[in-house]
């Protein structure tokens, strides 16, 4: 196993991540599109029982969304992302034993979910919206910054890099030094790749192949890459059939040192990081 030779604490307002081994987030996806007809109330029920389920599975991080984040989605506004996520965030805060992540670029949605219990900022656009990086900084929690070019809905599908693993580690050092200008001080920034957004799927195998070379940013990484293209893609497979693809995926991260895995499939997410974690501590 790679080991990294980042600090192995992460302050999460209220609650601490050790670092030194590997995490599962499960992902809570609060958008009308997302779960059955039966309202605001029951939505928030279900997605609060979830919630439940993937603590219990073993999840230590939640990351809750409320703004699909899908190449033609509607544009959601701040009132009603902040309706769809504030009182799950409160719920679980309330609730559980979990490090909320709150996966938002909406600078009041930063604010609001900190006040509330959130433990991590989880901003896919990496606080390029005006007054996010104000906003997450207020909030002392730690930011979790991706790899995107361009806004989710009209990332392209086929953009171009010159070199694709300097370019993607540029970015993301360029937001860490927005991020220390802003008084966010660099160990609370995690690092992302941003498999699936604004990369063909050979730059999404081969940044995965090579995204132990983002271990030199100094800063932990987290890896989203459940369910998603890549391994649709690499096994013709839909979306409900990339369970052990993206298990596989999982496993390789692992290796490769990423820190926290964000998944759908928590169980058997959690089944993989154990097993590889008893094998690493035989004699
Ligand atoms: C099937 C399943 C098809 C999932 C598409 C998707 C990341 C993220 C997303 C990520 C971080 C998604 C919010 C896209 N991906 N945050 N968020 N890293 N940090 N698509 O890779 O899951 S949403």
């Amino acid at each position: 196993m790679i080991s990294t030779l980042h600090p192995t604490r992460l302050p999460c307002g209220n609650r601490v991540l050790d670092l030194s081994r590997t995490h599962v987030m499960g992902i809570l996806n609060i958008t009308p599109d997302s779960f059955s007809d039966g309202g605001r109330f029951a939505q928030r029920d279900l997605a609060i029982r979830h919630a439940v389920a993937m603590v219990e599975a073993g999840a230590t991080l939640i990351d809750v969304g409320g703004e699909s984040t899908r190449p033609g989605a509607k544009v959601v506004g701040v009132a009603e992302e902040l309706d769809r996520v504030a009182p799950v965030v409160d719920a679980i805060a309330r609730e559980l034993d979990v490090i909320i992540s709150v996966d938002t670029s909406t600078p009041q949605v930063i604010s609001e979910t900190a006040r509330l219990g959130a433990g991590l900022i989880n901003d896919v656009r990496s606080l390029r919206r005006p007054g996010a990086l104000q906003a997450a900084a207020d909030t002392g929690l730690p930011v979790c910054l991706m790899h995107m070019l361009g806004e989710p809905g009209d990332m392209q599908d086929s953009p171009h890099y010159d070199d694709l693993v300097g370019e993607v580690s540029a970015f993301l050092d360029e937001r860490m030094q927005a991020c220390v200008a802003a008084g966010i001080p660099v160990e609370r920034v995690v690092l992302d790749p941003g498999f699936g957004f604004a990369k063909t799927h050979e730059h999404n195998l081969s940044l995965f192949r090579h995204m132990e070379a983002l271990h030199a940013l100094g800063r932990p990484l987290l890896v989203g890459v459940s369910r998603k293209s890549m391994v649709g893609r690499a096994l013709n497979r839909t979306v409900d059939q990339r369970l052990s693809g993206s298990l596989a995926l999982a496993a390789m991260a692992m290796f490769k040192g990423a820190r926290i895995l964000r998944v759908h499939d928590v169980a058997e997410t959690v089944d993989v990081v154990r097993m590889i974690a008893a094998v690493e501590a035989a004699e």
